[in-house]
């Protein structure tokens, strides 16, 4: 398979996936990955990295090797963090597991938390999201970044009216089972935007949203990989998500077979706007 081809590998073990978006994460994703296989829950591992060149991939490649738990879908570029989410729910559904996890791959979140995640969907939610602002949350940033999280978190909460604390970060958990299929699959956005966006259709479409306190510490290795557009855009997305009110948004369902995409071979189509797209390989495919 060559470069513009996207490489996907990984079987089913247990019920649960615990899904990792990586660029350049290469310093921590391998700790990470250990870290979560020694958690005391059966889970697997799916690392989606969008063409890194630190050894991020080489890392998630020498564990996949040796562990059948750990799966990586190889992007050739970056084709953005909603997209990665949106992907790694598709595959997820694909391979029958029952729950999905997804964080961040920077270690900013603790996979100690993913039990207490699990524990909430055990007790009857659909969706469990880590929160740094409910009571008992905490986040390491300092100066505009605080103020900027708390602040786009605070006027999330006025203007979207779903009961939520968090509706920024990525540390969710859900039963496959009880989330429409396109639900999140359908969502056509990118960084903080594509969050809040999968907060307000999960509340909105009805499902049971509990929220955990979690400790969010800042990234000790790398660089963000979000850029300030991801702030413009979470606020724009804001602005036309609260001009629905109550509504739930209307979501196009997935076609169980799956788009088949001739490029990479995978079974990632999805529907992007107004047409289909592979998730893997990006490419245009026959709505
Ligand atoms: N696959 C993929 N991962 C991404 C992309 N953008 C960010 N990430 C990953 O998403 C996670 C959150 O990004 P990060 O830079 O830590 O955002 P921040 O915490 O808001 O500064 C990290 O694991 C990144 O490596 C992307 O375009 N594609
Ligand atoms: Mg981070």
């Amino acid at each position: 398979m060559g470069d513009e081809a996207a490489t996907v590998r990984q079987t089913r073990v247990s019920e649960t996936l615990v899904c990792l978006p990586t660029l350049d994460e290469g310093q921590t994703i391998g700790p990470l990955i250990d870290a979560i296989l020694a958690l005391p829950i059966a889970a697997d591992v799916l690392v989606i990295d969008d063409g890194s060149t630190d050894g991020t991939r080489l890392a998630v490649e020498t564990r996949a090797r040796r562990d059948p738990r750990v799966g990586l879908i190889w992007r050739p570029r970056r084709l953005g963090l909603g997209s990665a989410h949106r992907l790694a729910w598709l595959h997820a559904r694909r391979l029958g597991y029952r729950r999905i996890v997804t964080m961040d791959a920077d270690m900013s979140h603790d996979p100690a938390d993913i039990p207490r995640l699990l524990a909430l969907l055990d007790a009857g939610a659909d969706v469990a999201i880590g929160s740094r602002f409910a009571p008992g949350g905490r986040l390491d940033y300092r100066g505009v970044r605080r103020l900027l999280s708390r602040g786009g978190n605070h006027l999330a909460g006025a203007m979207l009216r779903l009961g939520l604390t968090e509706h920024t970060t990525s540390l969710r958990a859900a039963r496959l089972d009880r989330v429409p299929a396109g639900l999140v699959e359908s969502i056509d956005q990118n960084g903080y935007a594509f969050f809040l966006a999968q907060a307000r259709r999960f509340v909105r479409h009805g499902l049971t949203v509990a929220e955990a306190p979690i400790h969010f510490r800042d990234r000790q290795a790398g660089r963000s990989k979000l850029p300030p557009t991801a702030i413009f855009q979470g606020l724009a997305t804001l602005v036309s998500l609260a001009r629905l009110g109550d509504l739930p948004e209307p979501f196009a369902p997935l076609d169980e077979g799956g788009g088949h995409c001739a490029l990479c071979r995978s079974d990632y189509g999805a529907p992007a706007g107004d047409a289909f797209r592979c998730l893997a390989c990006f490419s245009p495919l026959p709505g």
